[in-house]
């Protein structure tokens, strides 16, 4: 309509461009509204932590730009692999893993200098939405990187960009158990939030409205671009799985980012290292893992991430009430999908 009008207030060669609606300037240079403008919401029993919801799901505040930031600037390459996953479903774990079977050439795992003995594995991967949010060096640092990249993200599919689709990325998912998945957040949190309960943690996952939630629509997301043809550039993988066979699933794993182990790697026991390198009680043990936080974008201890590693321990904290409540919501949500979490 403005440009309308302009074009009958003047017949000068010389485009006008203003006035224009003093709110249109809240938008940003791809026409997004601004983060102020998106419908918000604290996250239940942590009055510091703000979500806004962006693109149908709820985003910590500080991560709106980041994402609107990975959808226009990250250039995926046919040959990055991203990790994926909501918050405390084993992304850490899966970060180690693939990291240690991708790397295995230049760092083989048993090796006494390997970089998982002497970093975090987090520090050994780049997270997007930190990438995103650090400024121009750190983008740079990410474009130095020599191929192929490994990096991770908490964003659902549908926030990923097209670009990475269309390139042909490949993208690995994990999934947890959601009353597992809760409970491991309450732990998690309540480390820099003691006055944390876990009823509000509960409410706010079942609500949709926790972080990068609805969790129901984030696992759906991966899980249908999984199962959407054979040869899917999308790797679905559950938490409770890697516990019962981690050797299976890392063969899966390198097979699928296109590092299969050989015949002669396994009879030299190389796969057995990656997943003894990856295993709980190693990763808990190192320094590294045991002081520091885990980043700037959260500032929980490092040795919070490394907890109890088992599938089953809400039945340790939830009331049946709750566990009920939980499993409501994923017969609601997911009981006509095909995506359960068995
Ligand atoms: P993040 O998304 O913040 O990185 P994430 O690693 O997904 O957290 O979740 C931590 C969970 O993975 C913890 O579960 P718990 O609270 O139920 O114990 C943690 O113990 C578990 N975990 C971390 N590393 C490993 C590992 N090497 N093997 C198995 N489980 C692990």
């Amino acid at each position: 309509m403005f440009a309308c009008c302009a074009s009958m207030a003047t017949n000068s060669a010389a485009p006008v461009v203003g006035p224009i609606p003093f709110l249109d300037t809240e938008k940003d240079a791809h026409g997004h509204r601004q983060v102020s403008e998106l419908p918000s919401k604290l996250l239940a029993g942590i009055q510091q932590i703000s979500l806004r919801r962006y693109q149908g799901f709820w985003l910590p505040e500080s991560w709106v730009p980041a994402a609107v930031s990975i959808q226009h600037r990250f250039k995926p390459r046919p040959d990055d692999v991203i990790i994926s996953s909501l918050p405390k479903c084993g992304t850490t774990w899966l970060v180690a893993l693939a990291f240690a079977t991708m790397a295995r050439h230049a760092y083989p795992p048993s090796a006494a200098d390997h970089p998982l003995l002497c970093l975090n594995p987090h520090q050994c991967i780049a997270f997007l939405e930190g990438v995103f949010l650090g400024g121009p060096a750190r983008e740079e640092r990410l474009e130095a990187l020599p191929s192929p990249r490994l990096v991770n993200t908490h964003m659902p599919h549908a926030l990923l960009p097209q670009s990475l689709v269309d390139c042909g990325s490949r993208v690995v998912y994990i999934c947890r158990e959601p009353k597992d998945m809760v409970v491991s957040m309450w732990h998690y949190l309540r480390t820099v939030h003691p006055e944390l309960s876990l009823q509000d943690t509960l409410d706010s996952v079942c609500d949709g409205a926790s972080r990068c939630g609805p969790f129901w629509d984030h696992a759906l997301g991966y899980w249908r671009a999984s199962t959407a043809s054979p040869d899917s550039r999308v790797l679905f993988l559950r938490y409770e799985e890697l516990l019962r066979d981690p050797a299976s699933n890392v063969k899966r794993l390198a097979q699928f980012v296109g590092q299969p182990f050989s015949p002669a790697e396994e009879e030299a026991g190389v796969l057995a290292d990656v997943v003894r390198l990856c295993s709980l009680d190693n990763l808990r043990s190192l320094d590294v893992n045991k002081t520091g936080i885990v980043g700037p974008l959260l500032k929980t201890p490092r040795k919070a991430l490394f907890r109890k590693g088992v599938a089953g321990d809400w039945v340790n904290h939830m009331t049946p009430e709750m566990a009920r409540r939980m499993d409501d919501v994923v017969a609601d949500k997911l009981g006509h999908t095909g995506l359960d979490f068995q």
